[in-house]
């Protein structure tokens, strides 16, 4: 403690010239980032050093986001110096939590695919597996969401105004990445084809590493993200029309999340991340390897959604044209070192390109493509027919399709929980999966328990301490015990009080951001996540306006109150219409005198890692309602489980996994199955209209969305209706609708028995120790990658 003080104070005074308390809160953030970095430092120079030494196989994770929330308390944490750091500020009469909010948020990502690539990085750390993230150093992150008279309105997000304080800019390690122009075959001496560029564009790729401590174990990984920039040629200065569209590549991250945005910028954002990678991966291992040849011994590259699933094309390009090698050694060579995991079903969010535009931007890649294309077509035609190869070519109807290449040049697939998997062998990757029927895995996702739950919840965290040990802190496993432990009416009374701390604190926020006022006694009902029609936060908002009525009625409903929070795309016009319409019913249901304490509509804004750490703490109730089949995963239904929430929930993602993981009666299902929804979808017999013509309720419901009775939402409450009507219900949220009432109602009824909802509390805290990332990671480097960690999750 005396030697973190004085580190503060020599640390403030070199960047500052001034004592420590006399900084503002900003700088004084910086002094104790640039301290805890300085501890870091010298165990991720050893970390690097020893894994090149001992020439261990590393893991080099390509995604287009990495979402890893702020980083200074994560950092001391991991490395174990949290408690005297906060004392060294609580001596110098600084609050702990005010300075953590100081840091900028780093929200290089969308939402679930983003912050499962973060939370594989600190995992792979955590259990001692050598593992890199690449991705691109977006200048803009996901916008900041803010609401005006109930419209979700996007402001930019400037997170690197300030200096960055974590990342370190490896001009050394940069490489030139290059786009368009034209390229001509020509035979080289030997008589091999040999590209020759015209007019291609070069682009300098930058990178700034980020380390990534492990969880007391001295592993420190990196997470090198890449930033573009115009070539400097000494004999050619650029223009500052080079500069603009250099930047241009890496200066925003598209704030599309299942969905694909399919712009010209966006192909080069993934050709620069992937090129920028596979050259830096390559490099690397030639300054410790001789043989090209031994690649995959040494290196695994996987490929994070179809985003770098160019990297097939382009670690093809590397060895042909830069080692010389021939086509069939370096495709071996390809397969071998990739992999791949797929995470979704929606059509929206499958990838293709337009062949065109495609061949204009990365030619060579394009002339690549077509030679995998040609030969995969002569590999299984004859066998398999004309059909089923048409279907799973890498092209066809003039388009490349990005989730057929990367299955192709990976030697593994994977799905992301067990539904999703078993779901795309039978649909997405049917006809692969028949040309290659051992590619196929399932890599159920994970959570960092750590971050989840030891920096979100510190209460409980005491509590599990106190019942089971520290030792779930690395063997996550060992919170098992903890169902067992809360059986004792006083560590139930215990867990209770945590959970009512935790709301009273949610509800001191959402008094300071909203101006209104929760009862922290009553049920705090949770969904947070993307705004996206599949994930049905209107099947919740109907939920709401039938008991809004309910109790118009004279009903008798316990006090309740939803909370939501969620980004929409900023060209997804229904979901942000969806936004408008619960804002505009919060209006209604927030001020009505009837309903006051009883019911409690809270959309906060700007949902990210930082609010997701404050909201999930508090939650009694994990909203989990995407229709069957649609959501590939979901993640944020296990940082809720472990934090105590009861799921109410359809059999979709890895909620069906939470269901076997806590038992049938420690969780709410209901809804339609996945093959339910098949049957009605392949039939074509679903009709909402009949739905909403048995219902009365329903009829209501559905009526206050173009009455009047909601005010200001006539073209929102519209095209909700239309899509429900005209649109017959693509969702089937009327289907479920009934279903789902009931489901809530049961949920009442248990929290209405406070002991036994403090058991189930209990047992869904002690079973989410298996969706730890630490696990997932380790599964992944046995079944996948073939790389073990040094000290692995104990079972
Ligand atoms: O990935 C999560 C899943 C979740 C899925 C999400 C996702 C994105 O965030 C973006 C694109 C995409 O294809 C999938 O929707 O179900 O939990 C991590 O696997």
């Amino acid at each position: 403690m005396k030697d973190l003080k004085r580190a503060l104070q020599t640390t403030a005074m070199q960047l500052f010239a001034d004592d420590f308390t006399h900084l503002d809160l900003a700088q004084q953030f910086r002094t104790v980032a640039f301290v805890t970095r300085g501890m870091i430092a010298p165990n991720w120079a050893k970390t690097k050093a020893a894994v090149d030494r001992s020439g261990q196989k590393q893991v080099y994770y390509f995604a287009i986001e990495f979402l890893p929330g702020r980083l200074l308390a994560s950092n001391l944490l991991n490395l174990g110096i949290k408690a005297d750091m906060e004392a060294a500020l609580t001596a110098y009469g600084v609050d702990s939590a005010l300075l953590y909010e100081a840091e900028a948020e780093p929200a290089l990502g969308n939402g679930g695919l983003g912050r499962l690539g973060s939370a594989f990085l600190d995992a792979m750390a955590s259990v001692g597996m050598p593992g890199n993230g690449n991705g691109i150093r977006y200048r803009y992150g996901l916008f900041r969401q803010r609401f005006v008279d109930g419209y979700q309105v996007e402001l930019p997000d400037d997170w690197l105004r300030d200096t960055n304080v974590w990342e370190v800019r490896k001009e050394n390690r940069a490489v030139i990445v290059r786009f368009g122009g034209q390229v001509w075959l020509r035979p080289d001496a030997t008589g091999q084809l040999q590209p020759e560029y015209q007019g291609a564009q070069e682009i300098l790729a930058v990178p700034y590493d980020t380390a990534i401590p492990g969880y007391h174990d001295g592993v420190v990984n990196t997470m090198r993200l890449w930033s573009a920039e115009p070539v400097n040629d000494p004999n050619h200065a650029f223009t500052m029309a080079d500069k603009a569209r250099a930047d241009e590549i890496t200066r925003i991250l598209y704030p599309d999340d299942s969905q694909v945005a399919g712009q010209e910028l966006r192909l080069r954002q993934e050709y620069f991340l992937v090129s920028a990678g596979v050259q830096s991966v390559v490099h690397h291992y030639l300054r410790f390897h001789q043989d090209i040849m031994r690649l995959p011994e040494f290196v695994a590259i996987h490929i994070n959604d179809t985003h770098p699933a160019m990297a097939v094309a382009e670690l093809m390009r590397v060895l042909l044209d830069d080692f010389g090698l021939n086509w069939e050694p370096a495709w071996r060579l390809t397969e071998a070192t990739l992999s791949y995991t797929n995470h979704t079903l929606m059509q929206e969010a499958l990838e293709s390109w337009d062949q065109q535009l495609f061949a204009r931007v990365v030619p060579r890649l394009a002339q690549l493509i077509g030679e995998i294309d040609r030969r995969f077509r002569a590999r299984f035609t004859r066998r398999y027919g004309e059909l089923l190869v048409n279907r799973a070519a890498p092209l066809g109807n003039g388009r490349v399709r990005m989730a057929n290449l990367a299955v192709i040049g990976s030697h593994a697939v994977n799905g992301v929980a067990k539904l999703h998997t078993q779901l795309l062998g039978e649909s997405v990757l049917k006809d692969l999966v028949t040309l290659y029927p051992r590619k196929l895995l399932n890599e159920t996702n994970g959570i960092t328990m750590r971050r989840w739950v030891l920096l979100a919840n510190p209460g409980l965290t005491q509590l599990l301490d106190l019942a089971v040990g520290p030792a779930w802190h690395r063997a996550p496993l060992a919170a098992r015990g903890f169902a067992a432990a809360a059986q004792q009416p006083g560590l139930a009374k215990q867990l209770q009080a945590v959970k009512l701390a935790n709301k009273q604190a949610l509800a001191d926020y959402i008094l300071a951001t909203l101006h209104e006022t929760v009862n922290p006694q009553a049920l705090f009902d949770v969904q947070i996540k993307r705004l996206h029609a599949y994930k049905r936060q209107l099947l919740h908002l109907l939920g709401i306006l039938a008991d809004y009525l309910t109790l118009l009625d004279g009903g008798d409903l316990p006090p309740r109150v939803h909370i939501f929070a969620a980004k929409a795309a900023p060209s997804y016009a229904y979901a942000k219409s969806i936004i408008k319409v619960m804002n505009a019913a919060a209006g209604v249901i927030n001020h009505d005198p009837r309903v006051s304490g009883r019911l409690q509509l809270i959309f906060l804004p700007n949902y990210n890692v930082s609010l997701a750490s404050r909201i999930i703490p508090a939650a009694d109730v994990s909203e989990q309602i995407s229709l069957a089949g649609t959501e590939a995963s979901g993640t944020s239904n296990m940082k809720l489980m472990a934090n105590g929430a009861l799921t109410l929930a359809t059999l979709d993602g890895a909620n069906i996994e939470i269901r076997d993981a806590v038992g049938a009666a420690n969780i709410e299902t209901f809804g339609l199955t996945a093959t339910q929804v098949r049957a009605y979808q392949q039939v074509g017999n679903y009709s909402a209209s009949a739905v909403l013509a048995e219902s009365p309720l329903l009829k209501r419901v559905v009526a206050m969305l173009t009455d009047g009775s909601i005010p200001d939402i006539q073209l929102e409450g519209r095209q909700i209706v239309d899509s429900l009507v005209l649109g017959n219900d693509e969702y089937f949220v009327l289907a479920d609708f009934a279903a789902y009432q009931a489901a809530s109602r049961r949920v009442e009824q248990r929290y209405a028995d406070p002991a036994g909802w403090a058991q189930t509390m209990a047992i869904n805290i002690a079973a989410a120790g298996q969706f730890a990332a630490d696990f997932t990671v380790a599964n992944y480097g046995r079944e996948i990658w073939d790389v073990r960690p040094t000290h692995p999750p104990r079972e």
